[in-house]
């Protein structure tokens, strides 16, 4: 019998953030939504990825105004200061997606865990950016990530906080198996991430189903491969015209969809998840220390794309 370590958890999916919108405007959301999980016996929340304003690598401008327009060189700021202090107040914790500014004036899409007393207990800076760095005219929006983040200086890391050890990731992140690997084998319990994801292919006519197929066959695979919950928070809805799927869910490490959002609004999901549940997968199919067989894994590390076949030794 799994042991039953139960910890609510909330994923807080946002409606569009139009550019007129203000940051007061945002935070304001993020309370509201932070109070009602907390109503709903939650003990962390997780927000989307650049939560406090809109898309902004879809639209083309030189990355000077990028940074004064969309960034945050400090954090907690004013704006977002009443937000850490609701997190104090009730006692829950947040996981929330930023654009970061560093000191030294590095740019990365960025994560922060944020603890139920309300001090940052972790930082993620964004691994896999999709998108290009070139100005496409003719595409109906731009998806210019490459542009505008540098890519993480650290590797995906976990954090033992609010009673769980916890991993984080963003968007783009959660497509790639390597993500979720780099977590479970540092014995996580919960992956949470938030994402951005245009209903539109800028770069082939995919028909917009897969968007959605995609995102959640993805999470549901690698939950149940890893063995975690998997929290999952969208930004989503039409901003100022540009559509991006909903769909934000908790999914059990026994692969099955748990919680999953019903409108494009913001809109807050609970579950009151069991941290036990991945154990009987840990201790059996994927008990990684008697099964993996890293020695005949090595391309993983080696080889970036695609290349020759390995010489083999058996005759065939
Ligand atoms: N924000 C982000 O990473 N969005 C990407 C869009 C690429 S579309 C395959 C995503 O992976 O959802």
């Amino acid at each position: 019998m799994a042991d039953k370590r139960k910890m609510g958890l909330a994923v807080a999916q946002m409606g569009p953030v139009h550019l007129a919108d203000t940051r007061a405007m945002v935070v304001k959301r993020l309370r509201d939504m932070l109070a009602e999980a907390h109503g709903r016996g939650a003990r962390m929340v997780v927000f989307p990825e650049l939560a406090l304003t809109t898309f902004f690598p879809r639209y083309w401008m030189e990355e000077r105004e990028a940074q004064a327009r969309f960034f945050e060189a400090t954090m907690p700021n004013a704006d977002v200061q009443p937000l850490f202090d609701d997190a104090r107040r009730l006692g829950v914790g947040f996981y929330l997606g930023y654009a970061e500014l560093t000191p030294q004036g590095v740019p990365y899409n960025t994560a922060i865990l944020v603890d139920e007393t309300g001090k940052i207990v972790g930082k993620y800076r964004k691994i896999h950016l999709p998108g290009h760095d070139d100005h496409k005219p003719d595409a109906p929006f731009q998806h210019l990530e490459k542009k505008f983040f540098q890519v993480g200086d650290e590797p995906f890391g976990v954090w033992d906080t609010m009673g769980a050890r916890i991993g984080m990731a963003l968007c783009n992140d959660r497509r790639w198996p390597e993500t979720w690997r780099m977590m479970s084998l540092q014995s996580a319990e919960i992956v949470v991430l938030g994402y951005n994801t245009p209903s539109l292919n800028i770069h082939w006519p995919e028909p917009v189903h897969l968007r959605m197929h995609h995102h959640l066959i993805t999470l549901q695979a690698s939950a149940y491969q890893n063995c975690v919950w998997a929290a999952a928070a969208a930004k989503c809805g039409a901003e100022d015209g540009f559509h991006m799927i909903g769909g934000s869910v908790i999914v059990a490490p026994t692969g099955e969809i748990a919680a999953q959002a019903v409108t494009e609004d913001d809109e807050v999901l609970v579950v009151n998840a069991d941290l036990g549940l991945g154990d009987t997968f840990r201790k059996n199919v994927f008990d990684f220390a008697r099964h993996r067989r890293p020695e005949h894994y090595s391309l993983i590390t080696e080889r970036v794309g695609p290349g020759a076949a390995l010489p083999r030794n058996l005759i065939e």
